[in-house]
C-alpha cells in the first residue's frame, strides 16, 4: 500500500486529492494546523479513512515529525495562504507560509527521507502580467502580488532541490480551479453563493471588483488527478495544468444569473474597494505538455462547473433555512 502525506488537507484541493488517493488504495495522512474552531467541513465524509497529523508549514520540527510518523512515498504540498487579495495586507505572513514554507517541507524531506516524491502547488499567478499568450512551461514569470512572488520562490526552490540533490520534485503550475468546496471569498464561489442567496431572497445585491479580468477556470476534481500523474512518471518535471479557455468575470456573472433566470445588471454593484493594487488581466494556459506526456485532460466545461456550484449552494442554503 502506497502512503501519501498531504499538507493543506482541509482546503479545496486537499479534500479532492485525499478522496482520489483513497480511491487508488493509498494510505492518506493529512497535515493540519491548529485552529480555534473546527474546519473539517471538506473532509468530514472521509475523516475515518485518513490520519490527521498536527503540524504547521512554518514549524520545521513539526514537518520532520509528520514525515517520520507517516513515512510517506509521496508528499503533496498544498498548504498556503492562497487568497491573492489578502497577500497585500499580509505580505510578510504570505511570504513565510506560501514561499518559505516550501523550503521548510523540502528540508524536512531532505533530512529524513530524500527519496520521497514531492509535488509543489505552483500557480498561474506567477505569469501575472503575461509575457506570452497562451502561457506554457517555458513562459517567463512576471508576478503581480505578494502571493505570486511567494509562489515564484516556492517554484524555484522546488526546481533547485531537484537540480541540487537529485530529489524527485515536481512543480504543477495550475490555473484557477474551482468547485462547490471553493472558499467563499474567491470570485466563482462568491458569485455562485451570491446568486443562490439572491434567488432565495436572502441577499439584495452582489458587490464585485474588476469584471474585465479573465481567467482560465477548470474543475478542482480534474486537477488533483494531474498532481498524482506528475508523481507517477519516470522523471520529475514541471507541468502547466489548464483548460486552454479563458472567460471574464463578467461572463461568469452572466452565466450564473442566467441560470437562475435573473438579470445580473439589477444586482451587481461594482465596488472600488474590491479592485486589486496590481491586477492580473488575462490568464490562458496551454496544457499541451500535460495532455501529451501525462495523458491528462479536463473533463468539465466552465458553464457546467458554474451551474454545479450554484446547485450545490442552493441546496446548502435551503438545508440551513
Ligand atoms: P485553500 O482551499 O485555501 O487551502 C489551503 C490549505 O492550506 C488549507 O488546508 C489551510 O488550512 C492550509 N494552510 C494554510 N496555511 C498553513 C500553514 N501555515 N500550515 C499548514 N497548513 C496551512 O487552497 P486550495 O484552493 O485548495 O489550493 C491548494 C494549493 O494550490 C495552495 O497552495 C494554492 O496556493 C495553490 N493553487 C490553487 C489554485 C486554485 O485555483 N485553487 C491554483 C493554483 C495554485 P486551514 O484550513 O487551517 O486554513
Ligand atoms: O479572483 C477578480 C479578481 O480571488 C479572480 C487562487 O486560487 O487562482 C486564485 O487566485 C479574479 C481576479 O482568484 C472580485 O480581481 C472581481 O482578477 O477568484 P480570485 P485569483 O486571484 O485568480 C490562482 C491560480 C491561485 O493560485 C490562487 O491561490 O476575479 N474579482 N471581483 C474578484 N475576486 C474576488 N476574490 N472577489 C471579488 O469580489
Amino acid at each position: 500500500m502506497k502512503k501519501a502525506l498531504i499538507t493543506g488537507i482541509t482546503g479545496q484541493d486537499g479534500s479532492y486529492l485525499a478522496e482520489f488517493l483513497l480511491s487508488k488504495g493509498y494510505q492518506v495522512y493529512g497535515l493540519k494546523r491548529r485552529t480555534a474552531t473546527p474546519n473539517f467541513e471538506n473532509i468530514q465524509h472521509i475523516l475515518d479513512k485518513i490520519e490527521i497529523i498536527s503540524g504547521d508549514l512554518l514549524d520545521l520540527s513539526s514537518l520532520i515529525e509528520a514525515i517520520r510518523a507517516s513515512d510517506p512515498d509521496e508528499v503533496y504540498n498544498l498548504a498556503a495562504q492562497s487568497f491573492v487579495a489578502d497577500s497585500w495586507p499580509q505580505a510578510i505572513y504570505t511570504g513565510y507560509a506560501t514561499g518559505l514554507g516550501v523550503t521548510n517541507i523540502l528540508e524536512a524531506i531532505r533530512l529524513t527521507k530524500p527519496d520521497i516524491r514531492f509535488y509543489q502547488a505552483s500557480s498561474s499567478e506567477m505569469f501575472g502580467k503575461v509575457l506570452e499568450i497562451p502561457q506554457k512551461e517555458t513562459t517567463p514569470f512576471y508576478p503581480r502580488s505578494p502571493y505570486a512572488v511567494s509562489k515564484v520562490c516556492g517554484h524555484w526552490i522546488t526546481v533547485n532541490y531537484r537540480e541540487s540533490y537529485g530529489m524527485y520534485t515536481c512543480s504543477g503550475i495550475l490555473f484557477n480551479h474551482e468547485s462547490p468546496r471553493r472558499g467563499l471569498e474567491f470570485v466563482t464561489r462568491k458569485v455562485t453563493n451570491g446568486v443562490a442567496k439572491i434567488k432565495l431572497g436572502l441577499q439584495k445585491e452582489l458587490r464585485l471588483g474588476n469584471l474585465d479580468a479573465k481567467r482560465d477556470w477548470g474543475y478542482a476534481g480534474d486537477y488533483v488527478k494531474a498532481m498524482w500523474l506528475m508523481l507517477q512518471q519516470e522523471n520529475p518535471e514541471d507541468y502547466v495544468i489548464a483548460t486552454g479557455e479563458t472567460h471574464s468575470v463578467r461572463e461568469l456573472v452572466e452565466i450564473a444569473f442566467d441560470y437562475v433566470g435573473l438579470d445580473w445588471n439589477k444586482y451587481i454593484v461594482q465596488d472600488p474597494n474590491l479592485m486589486r493594487p496590481a491586477e492580473v488581466d488575462l490568464l490562458l494556459g496551454d496544457p499541451k505538455k500535460a495532455m501529451d506526456k501525462l495523458g491528462w485532460k479536463p473533463e468539465i466545461t466552465f458553464e457546467n462547473l458554474i451551474k454545479t456550484m450554484i446547485d450545490s449552494d442552493m441546496q446548502k442554503l435551503k438545508a440551513k433555512k
